[in-house]
């Protein structure tokens, strides 16, 4: 009786010593928000597309909508910057961090030191190549090597019309996005595997623009002056598709005549440039991720489970499509 009777209170005051250092562990008291609401510090990858500043506006009207305190962060595209954002918002206890990694590599250390802190971590937009899935509960982006893979097949299906000079070769330059970004390599991976069903489509030269509009004009005006023959730009995104028009055009050419342009994003100016027939075909990638990233960090906060990996919805755009779809665009 006595033994049963020890082992009973051992068990009651474990449980309860368990409770209370689970009570003191919430940080209940010394959290970074003192209004009661869940906390998220978002480290942003910068503001250097019409996409970024779409997702951007959506994750923070988001944050508005379901009542969540946002702390918010622009890392002007830069990996240290993102790194020093996600170590303040793990000082400030928040309730959960999201960030668009800006480059696959180099974050295993931090996300480890978020999971000490017991701060879940949600990966939106890109992801990170670390080997250990336990250091984030789930990603929510698109597939960019499908993305990839759309742009490649349209390639293929349209390639008697893209070889401009009807040299019988199809010449394409790729505009690249952010070295090191799970969009760049996984869009380069899904557009080259697609066009090899081709032997006839070649890229025949392949630079970052680092997905800016400024980046891709600079390399579209090298290429033009480097390679012979350019039948078709691949741009990773619409802004560096956009440069290239702008380089095209200063090089007295016709862009999606003279040479023919696929771009990814669907951004507005994107879309317009392609009801105007200067780009050929758009590959969309949603930037709206506000909405699905709030929802999930309540679950992740209230300790439901999640799906590890949700993926965005979305479409493709020939130039007819673009002129009907244009006036209800949200982005
Ligand atoms: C894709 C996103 C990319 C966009 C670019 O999800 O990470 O970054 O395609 C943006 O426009 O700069």
């Amino acid at each position: 009786m006595v033994k049963k009777t020890l082992i009973a209170a051992t068990a009651i005051s474990l449980s309860a010593m368990a409770l209370s250092a689970c009570g003191s562990d919430s940080g209940g008291d010394d959290s970074a928000s003192d209004s009661g609401k869940l906390t998220m510090g978002f480290a942003q990858v910068g503001a250097e597309s019409g996409w970024r500043t779409a997702n951007t506006t959506s994750i923070q009207d988001s944050a508005k909508d379901a009542g969540i305190d946002l702390k918010f962060s622009d890392a002007q595209q830069k990996q240290e910057n993102q790194i020093k954002a996600i170590r303040s918002y793990i000082q400030q206890k928040v309730d959960v961090i999201a960030f668009s990694p800006v480059v696959e590599t180099g974050w295993d250390a931090v996300l480890e030191e978020a999971k000490r802190a017991g701060i879940p971590v949600i990966l939106t937009d890109r992801s990170v190549d670390s080997e250990d899935t336990s250091l984030y509960k789930t990603f929510l982006g698109s597939d960019f090597v499908e993305e990839g893979k759309k742009a490649g097949q349209w390639l293929v299906d349209n390639a008697a019309d893209a070889d401009v000079d009807g040299d019988g070769d199809i010449n394409v330059v790729q505009l690249e996005g952010t070295t090191g970004s799970a969009p760049a390599i996984d869009r380069g991976e899904g557009f080259a595997d697609t066009i090899a069903a081709d032997p006839k489509i070649e890229v025949t030269a392949s630079q970052t623009g680092d997905f800016t509009r400024d980046g891709g004009k600079q390399v579209m005006e090298s290429f033009l002056q480097s390679e012979d023959g350019i039948d078709v730009v691949f741009a990773h995104n619409d802004d560096m598709g956009l440069g290239a028009i702008e380089a095209i055009e200063a090089a007295g050419l016709v862009p999606g005549k003279d040479i023919k342009i696929i771009t990814v994003d669907a951004v507005h100016d994107g879309m317009q440039a392609l009801a105007d027939g200067k780009i050929n075909f758009i590959v969309e990638c949603s930037p709206l991720l506000g909405p699905q990233l709030m929802d999930l960090a309540k679950k992740v906060v209230a300790g439901e489970d999640v799906p590890e990996r949700v993926v965005t919805e979305e479409t493709t755009f020939t130039q007819e499509q673009a002129v009907e779809a244009l006036p209800d665009r949200q982005y």
